[in-house]
């Protein structure tokens, strides 16, 4: 991607970070994020997207826009996970949108998503802590619910990638109009989006990742899965209406998705044919 670009200019990347009583981690993660992409020679601005916090987090995320001008803050009055990455998404305008956690990114997985969406014309790359290869050092109770999670997306809504909760890099000119239709929020937004995606027919590609806690859960486990079992259900009656109504259809999902290892043999044959190719 092209660094140096004017104002104007479309940016390379925005990153999306959604926070909600984050005064411990956040001052720490934007830092580095920034360092960090800005040595990938990268034009780019972090999007805080707070809402419902009491902790602080909202001054401490005006104070680091004042800092560093790649910074802006979107506030919104209700705590919600899914309310704050629409907006973020809305409002990003870089070519490709990154979906970090304050408590979760990688800059690993920036690199070889950004690679995904350049050179395999991926429209959506998701961080999977469950495809070959993840290595997920989380305790037992959290590895299990993540598989309790994933599985009930499978049978229930027929979910075609292996994780979809937790980071993301989105092409914006291709996903930016599915994101706008998403009428869920909280913690099936991204749900939402993955499988809108998939049934749009988008190149969706996942890349295993590492992950570990670096803090305990904040939110009562059982609460957080009845509500989201709910709007599950509520999901899979919106997304079958749509499909039996025409709007989707499963001409598109045949198409759609492309796991990490379809995207790699692409890649690796796309550079045996560019090796191939006189200079
Ligand atoms: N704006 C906003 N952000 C939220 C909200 N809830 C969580 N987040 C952010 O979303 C990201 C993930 O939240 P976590 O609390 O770590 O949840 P999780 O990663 O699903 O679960 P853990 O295993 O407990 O880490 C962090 O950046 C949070 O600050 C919310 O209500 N509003
Ligand atoms: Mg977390």
């Amino acid at each position: 991607m092209t660094s140096g670009l004017t104002r104007d200019a479309e940016l390379d990347l925005s990153i999306v970070l959604p926070a909600h009583n984050e005064i411990a981690l956040l001052g720490s993660t934007v830092v580095n994020l920034v360092s960090g992409v800005s040595e990938r020679g990268l034009s780019f601005e972090i999007i805080i997207v707070e809402n419902g916090s009491r902790d602080g987090t909202l001054r401490l995320a005006h104070l680091l826009a004042a800092q560093l001008p790649q910074v802006r803050v979107i506030t919104q009055p209700k705590g919600d996970y899914g309310a704050a990455l629409e907006a973020g998404i809305a409002a990003a305008t870089g070519r490709a949108v990154a979906t970090f956690d304050v408590d979760f990114y990688d800059l690993s997985f920036l690199d070889q998503a950004l690679d995904h969406i350049e050179r395999n014309g991926a429209g959506l790359v998701v961080a999977s802590k469950r495809a070959p290869g993840a290595d997920d050092r989380r305790p037992l109770s959290r590895r299990a619910l993540t598989w309790a999670f994933a599985s009930t997306l499978h049978a229930l809504l027929s979910l075609e990638v292996s994780d979809a909760h937790g980071m993301k890099l989105i092409d914006r000119a291709e996903l930016a109009p599915i994101a706008a239709q998403a009428t869920f929020r909280d913690s099936v937004f991204d749900v939402e989006l993955v499988l809108r995606a998939e049934r749009a027919g988008v190149t969706v590609v996942e890349i295993p990742v590492a992950v570990s806690e670096r803090r305990p859960p904040r939110t009562s486990i059982w609460r957080r899965s009845a509500r989201t079992a709910l709007d599950l259900l509520r999901l899979r009656s919106l997304l079958g209406a749509e499909t039996s109504g025409g709007r989707s259809g499963r001409t598109a999902r045949a198409r759609s998705v492309v796991t990490g290892r379809v995207a790699a043999l692409r890649a690796l044959r796309a550079r045996r044919t560019s090796a191939d190719r006189p200079a």
